[in-house]
């Protein structure tokens, strides 16, 4: 069987390093992994598999002799690398927004529109993260019943924005309780937007902004949802809106989802039925024993875990759920290992071999 070279690229970071665990795990067969940062961590040492592997600089010439490279560096990363890496005969995953709404590139979560990676030319993007927990809940109810609107409100964790924000907010959270600093006069220097002007504390806070403002007063990551989901879905006539917010968490992303269905006759228990049959998402709904997602129960899995599934008081075919997973496992590393996965059983990685 042919086994693959494999190059992380943004290995040292906070989803690099999930991307790494994965393919400790992964079916996927290995020939080699090359870990690839910033000049910053070039030499710095890695485990694999109990192997040691020294991080090397990134540059066009990494590429060559690699199968699958699997990115997470930033948008400007992929951006000038993604290209490189395909010149060299690789298939790229990217996880960064720059080639996601490309027409030429497949927007993929393997639950929910695997076939759309045959069409790849090299690059295939990752979503977002919150966009991807969301589609493995809704999908198997859209199959059902069909989508007419969705409205979402995001509670998501500070590792979103990389390593360096969850040092953020620890830095914050011991400066506020043993050195106490008033919550106001914490420093910060990355959240909301590294990319943005101002930025604010995030320890006991609630941001509502992630990512900078775009069209209409909705931020970037607003709009990631509301396009991507078209997308994945391949339906433009899916009303969606967002509004994503960023909390003191550091890991596990939580929404607020609701919902209108186009077909009448869907039940909350017919919902949680469609759940418990669906490709990785978990069923936690039993208020009778306060069960329902958390957070903190997501890290570390792969699943993604839907609760709360009530009917709307008002609008007939209305329904309200909760929705949590590991941002930085099904909400980046995960899926983009589980979409080289995909490639290889079906046979895409080297289509033309
Ligand atoms: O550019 P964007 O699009 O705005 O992206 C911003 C950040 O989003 C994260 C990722 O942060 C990225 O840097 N990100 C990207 N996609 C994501 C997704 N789907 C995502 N987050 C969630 N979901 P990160 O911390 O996860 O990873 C950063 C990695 O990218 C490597 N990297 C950066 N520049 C690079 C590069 N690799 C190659 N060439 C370049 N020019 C980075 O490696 C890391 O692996 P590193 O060597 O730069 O970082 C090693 C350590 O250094 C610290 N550090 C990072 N940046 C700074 C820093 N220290 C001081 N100043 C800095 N500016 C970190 O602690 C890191 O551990
Ligand atoms: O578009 O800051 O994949 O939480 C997802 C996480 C952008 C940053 C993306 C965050 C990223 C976002």
């Amino acid at each position: 069987m042919r086994k693959y070279n494999i190059a992380v690229v943004g290995a040292t970071g906070a989803v690099g390093t999930r991307m790494i665990e994965m393919l400790e795990e992964t079916t996927l067969p290995i020939q080699s992994v090359k870990f690839l940062a910033s000049a910053r961590s070039a030499g710095k040492e890695l485990k694999f598999k109990n192997e040691t592997v020294v991080v090397e600089e990134l540059t066009p010439e990494s590429f060559v002799g690699v199968d699958i490279a699997l990115f997470s560096a930033g948008g400007g990363i992929s951006k000038v690398f993604a290209p490189e890496a395909v010149k060299r005969g690789a298939v790229v995953v990217d996880n960064t927004s720059h080639f996601r709404m490309d027409p030429n590139v497949p927007l993929v979560v393997p639950e929910v529109n695997e076939h759309a990676l045959k069409e790849h030319k090299g690059i295939i993007a990752c979503p977002n993260c919150s966009t991807i927990q969301m589609m493995v809940a809704l999908e198997p109810i859209r199959k059902e019943y069909g989508l007419d609107r969705v409205i979402v409100s995001t509670y998501q964790a500070v590792s979103g924005a990389g390593a360096r924000a969850m040092e953020e907010l620890k830095r914050e959270l011991r400066e506020f309780l043993n050195e106490d600093v008033p919550l106001q006069e914490l420093q910060a220097d990355i959240l909301p937007a590294g990319g943005d002007k101002r930025h604010f504390p995030i320890a006991m806070n609630a941001l509502a902004q992630i990512d900078v403002f775009a069209e209409d007063d909705y931020t970037y990551e607003e709009w990631k949802m509301v396009n991507e989901t078209k997308k994945i879905m391949e339906d433009d006539t899916i009303k969606v809106a967002a509004t994503c917010v960023r909390v003191p968490v550091l890991t596990g992303h939580s929404e607020s989802i609701y919902i209108e269905t186009q077909k009448s006759g869907a039940t909350p228990e017919a919902i949680k039925e469609l759940i418990t049959n669906a490709p990785g998402a978990v069923l936690e709904d039993d208020p009778a024993t306060q069960t329902y997602p958390q957070a903190v129960n997501s890290i570390g899995r792969k699943e993604t875990f839907v609760g709360r599934i009530r009917r709307d008081l008002d609008v007939e075919n209305g329904f309200h759920l909760w929705v949590v997973s590991d941002n930085l496992l099904k909400g980046a590393a995960w899926n983009s290992v589980q979409i080289a996965e995909s490639l290889h059983k079906l046979d895409l990685v080297h289509p033309s071999k």
